[in-house]
């Protein structure tokens, strides 16, 4: 299967996230891809296809906020990192937003994802390795892989967070609908719900968003990913939440993965795409599921006996030592 990656997506480094009421080591690091490329030896240098399918998904006043708001922090005299500490959670007013902080809170959903000088370049790259990938499925291939990173399922239309810059899996989605796919289904897998995806969609009939994840009553992102949240208007039924306790083992995960396979069966999409975190294994530092490193082989097998094309773009996965084996398992799969 061909691998997407650009080095140019390593120079995201922050340092620290804010979580638990105080500053921890950034755990979304660069290590991560680097141990990735190693196990699969090595990946081909994603096509610059551009900036238009970015902004086909993304906000063009978040995304001029992306390249421009390390500059206006550092102007403002701050050394580190872009990040916010006030959020217009009561009254989002159309207001022209000048000020740093102001701009800093209202395109981001949390203070664990700062930005850096180098941000817009790795995630522009993380972007363009999905759209090749994409390319090579539209080709032809059963099956290819992006390694995204920075990762994108917590990225909205107008917001980072959780990591995450440019939305990844739905700028292919939504590249996907342009080049005359009809229907587009994206199976989520990672540990935590993918709000950003669901949020870009959630109105829309022709994109379905399927997600197996941690219940956020007791995981990020806490306000998505409930079972009762289902999609509205033209994208009603198109929305299914499949949320899991902690503990979660292989035999429950892969029922839930079966019952959003069935849904995307019945909704009959031209092609797939996987949101793959390898943060359910059962050592991840920062989640809570049990699978073990040969489970990724079996998830992905049942993805592949449905047929579909599928397009594979790596989200999260922080056991860097077991990075590599649970994705190669999951790749081999297919
Ligand atoms: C991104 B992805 C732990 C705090 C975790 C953010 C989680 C983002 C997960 N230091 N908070 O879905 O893997
Ligand atoms: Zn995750």
């Amino acid at each position: 299967m061909r691998g997407f990656f650009d080095p140019r997506q390593l120079a995201h480094a922050p340092k620290r996230e804010f979580h638990n009421g105080g500053w921890t080591d950034y755990a979304e690091v660069p290590a991560r891809a680097e141990a990735i490329v190693a196990a699969l030896g090595g990946a081909e240098a994603p096509t610059d296809h551009g900036e238009a399918a970015i902004l086909a998904v993304h906000d063009a006043g978040y995304v001029d906020f992306l390249k421009t708001a390390p500059a206006k922090w550092a102007a403002a005299g701050r050394d580190g990192d872009v990040v916010g500490y006030v959020w217009p959670v009561v009254a989002r007013r159309k207001i022209d937003l000048t000020r740093i902080d102001a701009l800093a809170g209202r395109y981001s959903l949390d203070a664990a994802t700062p930005l850096t000088a180098d941000t817009w370049t790795a995630a522009y790259w993380s972007a363009q390795s999905a759209l090749s990938a994409l390319a090579a499925v539209q080709a032809g291939d059963r099956a290819a892989f992006a390694l995204c990173r920075p990762p994108g399922h917590h990225a909205g239309a107008d917001y980072l967070g959780g990591y995450c810059h440019l939305n990844t899996a739905a700028i292919a989605a939504q590249a996907a609908r342009d080049a005359g796919a009809t229907r587009v289904a994206i199976l989520d897998i990672d540990y935590h719900h993918g709000n950003g995806t669901q949020d870009i969609f959630w109105a829309r009939g022709d994109v379905f968003y399927a997600s197996v994840h941690a219940d956020p009553a007791t995981d990020y992102p806490f306000y998505w990913g409930h079972a009762d949240e289902i999609g509205e208007g033209l994208g009603e039924g198109a929305t299914l939440n499949l949320p899991l306790p902690q503990e979660t083992t292989l035999a429950a995960f892969r029922a839930a993965q079966a019952t959003a396979l069935d849904a995307i069966a019945r909704f009959g999409p031209d092609v797939l795409i996987v949101s793959f975190g390898a943060d359910t294994w059962e050592g991840d530092p920062i989640s809570h599921f049990r699978l073990a490193t040969a489970d990724y082989a079996v998830l992905a097998r049942d993805i592949a006996s449905a047929g579909w094309p599928v397009l594979v773009v790596m989200e999260g996965g922080y056991a860097i030592p077991a990075l590599g084996a649970n994705l190669a398992s999951f790749l081999a799969g297919f």
